[in-house]
C-alpha cells in the first residue's frame, strides 16, 4: 500500500490509503473511536468501507434536471453531525441530501429495508444533511451543501420535530421505538456520535 492522501478533520482523522492492485482492500478502524484509516480504491469503493444501500434516479422538483443517485453506509461508523460531513466528503462523497418528496419517502423505505439499518436497536437515529434555522420548525430546513431550503414538506416521524432538550438543529432519519417506521428527525448536532449515509449524485440536463 502506499500512502496518497492523510486528513484531518475536524476532531476525526481519517487515513486515506491508496489499494495497490494485489492488495486486499479492507476498512478498519484504528487507534480509539476517533482515527480511522481505509484503504480505497476508486473503482471499488462500493465494497470497501462503504456498503451500497441502493440507488435512486429522478428528476429535480422543477423537471428540468434529471439525477441519479447512489447512497453508501459507512459500516462501523459513528460520529457528529459535522464529523459526518467531512468524512462523506473526504471520500469524494456527500453527506445524504434529498432533491425531492418523491425521493425523500423511497430514501426512507429503502434505509428502513437495508441489511445494515437491521442490525440497529431502537431507539436509532442515522445522520443526513440539512440543518434548521428555528428550532421546532418543520419547514425552516435548510441543506448545508448549497444552503438551499427544503423545498418539500418533510414527513417526519411520530411527534418530531420535538427540538428535545432545545438543542436538536440537525436532520436525522430512523425511530425511537422498535414497531415504528421510518421518519425523519430533529436532533442533536454535537456530543453525541450517530451512523450516518453518504450519497454521490449526478445531474444532467
Ligand atoms: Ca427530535
Amino acid at each position: 500500500m502506499k500512502l496518497t492522501k492523510a486528513l484531518t478533520l475536524l476532531l476525526v482523522n481519517v487515513v486515506i490509503i491508496h489499494c495497490d492492485d494485489d492488495d486486499l482492500n479492507i476498512y478498519d478502524q484504528t487507534s480509539g473511536p476517533n482515527s480511522y484509516s481505509a484503504c480505497v480504491n476508486e473503482n471499488t469503493i462500493d465494497d470497501v468501507a462503504f456498503i451500497k444501500m441502493g440507488t435512486y434516479r429522478g428528476f429535480t422538483e422543477d423537471g428540468i434536471f434529471e439525477y441519479r443517485k447512489s447512497y453508501f453506509y459507512p459500516r462501523y461508523m459513528e460520529n457528529s453531525w459535522g464529523e459526518s460531513k467531512a468524512i462523506c466528503k473526504a471520500f469524494g462523497l456527500e453527506l445524504v441530501t434529498l432533491e425531492t418528496l418523491a425521493e425523500a419517502k423511497n430514501f426512507l423505505a429503502l434505509a428502513e429495508s437495508s441489511s445494515e439499518t437491521k442490525k440497529l436497536r431502537a431507539p436509532f437515529w442515522i445522520f443526513i444533511d440539512g440543518i434548521v434555522l428555528t428550532p421546532k420548525s418543520t419547514t425552516d430546513w435548510y441543506w448545508t451543501k448549497n444552503g438551499q431550503k427544503i423545498s418539500f414538506l418533510i414527513p417526519w416521524g411520530p411527534v418530531q420535530p420535538d427540538n428535545w432538550q432545545g438543542n436538536e438543529r440537525c436532520f436525522s432519519i430512523g425511530k425511537r421505538d422498535a414497531g415504528d417506521r421510518f421518519g425523519y428527525n430533529d436532533h442533536a448536532c454535537s456530543n453525541v456520535n450517530l451512523p450516518f449515509i453518504c450519497q454521490r449524485i449526478e445531474f444532467w440536463a
